[in-house]
């Protein structure tokens, strides 16, 4: 075996357990005089993440994020984007990757409906942007790598540069290949790259990385992975050079990469990446990967969230990512691809109407801007209560969109989860669930299991609920909250923060810690069922 001390020039690399999380977090927390938002001129904060808005960071780059759904949290809310399949090759392999289906990098196991040339992708983009105003990002994410496949990819752009301007281009690359193309980005004014960086230390990257092939030959174990984590820091950092926004995705891999991943925060924030996106691994016997064959289990709510905690103060954290497909259309956690086949682009009309689109984004800019107001001011009133300051929870919420507590509590598909204190309401994660409602009747089955996926929450804002599960919900802990429907979710989050302190103060009721959320984090299928049946 290859020891760790053979990575030569290879920056060095801590080992540390669960338990020293909390003193490796403190040291992050230490300024860093380079790299993250430092070098994006952000003005010496230490992380503004992306649930930062205006106040956090310089114009120029506000106005790249502010209607990306993946830079900016408060943007998902109300900004889709679409992926197009035209790269179907891929120049390593990932232990977690099959390549029958999507890449897991950006997206859920799930083949790809149709892969597409480069006309074809710019019709679908063209159709889908008449169709939704609000989709304002296109990006190449598969369902191989954007840059194995360089015209392709590159051809999409051009001919969608000139018809549809107003499209900001996204891609999303294992790295390999990314030094060799940072020109080609740039000439095409792709001012967004996703670099999938699962590790700095080859000794790690052998582990996830069986081969890549590399100058015209397979390369395997140690020496591949140490080829591909130069290469990835080398276009991170020429990628900073000349100002293009970075976002690293790392697939959290209990038992390979967990504690690692503190290190790989630390060395990308170095280089200058704007942020990091944390994922948890996806991995079913099902999908036919090395990862699922041998039983590589996914991390727990909790590990991807004690992870991500213990990276907070590095580069800045993406914490709403949906993991999407390599053709998906839509908001962040919705699919609306099918809506966009083929066959039904034959039948459709398409007129981009660029004026429609700003109108239409206009109306968004204000009802976002009012969404942040309202955060402001209920932060300001939860600073001035002067009771369980500490206290900090989890509130999950239902939500279909417009960053409003807007769905009922049967029509769940997904709970968004914010953290919420006297100083902040943060979206930290979504929890995928079984549809309670079976159309005008409750699956009491099924209940038990969307409990267990929100299990460590204290309140869950819904529009409407139903007795059953309002009880359900009372019998585990979980205050079923249904007063604050329509109204913005950090307002109402923090509003039933102040209510729940106030309570407390009173001797109404005492505060109780909440056991761990039984669901793996990530996973599309509901597994809580079966880690029930398991217990
Ligand atoms: Fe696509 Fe990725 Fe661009 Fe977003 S996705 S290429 S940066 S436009 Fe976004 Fe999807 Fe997560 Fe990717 S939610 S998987 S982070
Ligand atoms: Fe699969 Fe993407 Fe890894 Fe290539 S980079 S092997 S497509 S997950």
């Amino acid at each position: 075996m290859q020891a760790s001390a053979n990575t030569g020039s290879l920056p060095a690399t801590t080992y540390v357990s669960i338990g020293q999380i909390k003193s490796l977090r403190a040291k992050l927390e230490q300024p860093d005089t380079s790299g993250g938002c430092d070098t994006h001129g952000g003005e010496g904060k230490a992380s503004c993440g992306s649930s930062g808005g205006p106040d956090d960071m310089p114009a120029d780059i506000w106005d790249k994020v502010k209607n990306h759904p993946c830079y900016s949290e408060e943007a998902h809310h109300h900004y889709a984007r679409m992926h197009v399949a035209v790269a179907p090759a891929c120049n390593i392999q990932c232990n977690y990757c099959n390549r029958k289906y999507d890449c897991s990098n950006e997206s859920r196991p799930g083949v790809v409906s149709q892969k597409l040339t480069p006309e074809q992708a710019v019709k679908k983009v063209v159709a889908v942007a008449s169709e939704i105003p609000q989709m304002t990002v296109l990006g190449v994410a598969g369902p191989g790598d954007a840059l194995a496949n360089p015209a392709k990819t590159f051809d999409t752009f051009r001919m969608l540069q000139e018809q549809a301007p107003d499209i900001k281009l996204c891609l999303s690359t294992n790295g390999l290949a990314l030094p060799d193309q940072v020109d080609e980005i740039c000439k095409y004014n792709v001012d967004h790259v996703t670099i999938t960086i699962n590790m700095v230390d080859p000794a790690v990257g052998e582990k996830i990385y069986p081969w890549i092939f590399w100058n015209r030959k397979r390369v395997t174990g140690y020496e591949a992975a140490k080829i591909l984590h130069e290469r990835q820091m080398l276009g991170l950092e020429m990628l900073t050079a000349r100002g293009v926004l970075t976002k690293i995705n790392s697939v959290l891999i209990p038992g390979i990469n967990d504690e690692h991943l503190i290190e790989v925060n630390r060395e990308v924030k170095k280089r200058g990446a704007f942020l990091h996106n944390i994922m948890p691994l996806i991995s079913e016997a099902e999908h036919g990967t090395v990862f699922g064959l041998t039983g590589q289990r996914g991390p727990t709510a909790s590990e991807l969230k004690a992870v991500q905690d213990a990276c907070m103060g590095g580069a800045n954290l993406m914490r709403h990512c949906r993991q999407c497909r390599a053709d998906a259309v839509g908001l962040l956690g919705e699919d609306r691809s099918e809506e966009f086949t083929l066959d039904k682009l034959e039948q459709m009309e398409v007129v981009y109407d660029l004026d429609k689109r700003k109108t239409y984004q206009d109306k968004v800019e204000v009802e976002r801007q009012a969404q942040h107001a309202a955060k402001q001011e209920a932060l300001a009133a939860a600073s001035a209560i002067k009771v369980a300051e500490d206290l900090q929870v989890l509130v999950a919420v239902a939500t279909k969109g417009g960053g409003r507590v807007n769905e009922h509590f049967g029509h769940v598909t997904e709970f968004q989860i914010f953290e919420v204190s006297a100083t902040q309401a943060l979206f930290v994660g979504h929890r995928r669930v079984d549809l309670y409602c079976q159309g005008g009747f409750g699956d009491d089955e099924q209940l038990p299991s969307v409990v267990r996926a929100i299990n460590d929450c204290h309140a869950v804002l819904v529009a409407k609920i139903g007795a059953c599960p309002r009880d359900e919900l009372a019998q585990a802990g979980i205050e079923p909250v249904d007063q604050y429907v329509g109204e913005f979710i950090e307002k109402a989050a923090l509003d039933w923060f102040n209510d729940y302190r106030g309570r407390i103060a009173s001797g109404a009721l005492l505060h109780q810690n909440r056991g761990d959320a039984q669901i793996r984090q990530g996973a599309y299928t509901n597994l809580a069922s079966d880690l029930a049946q398991a217990a």
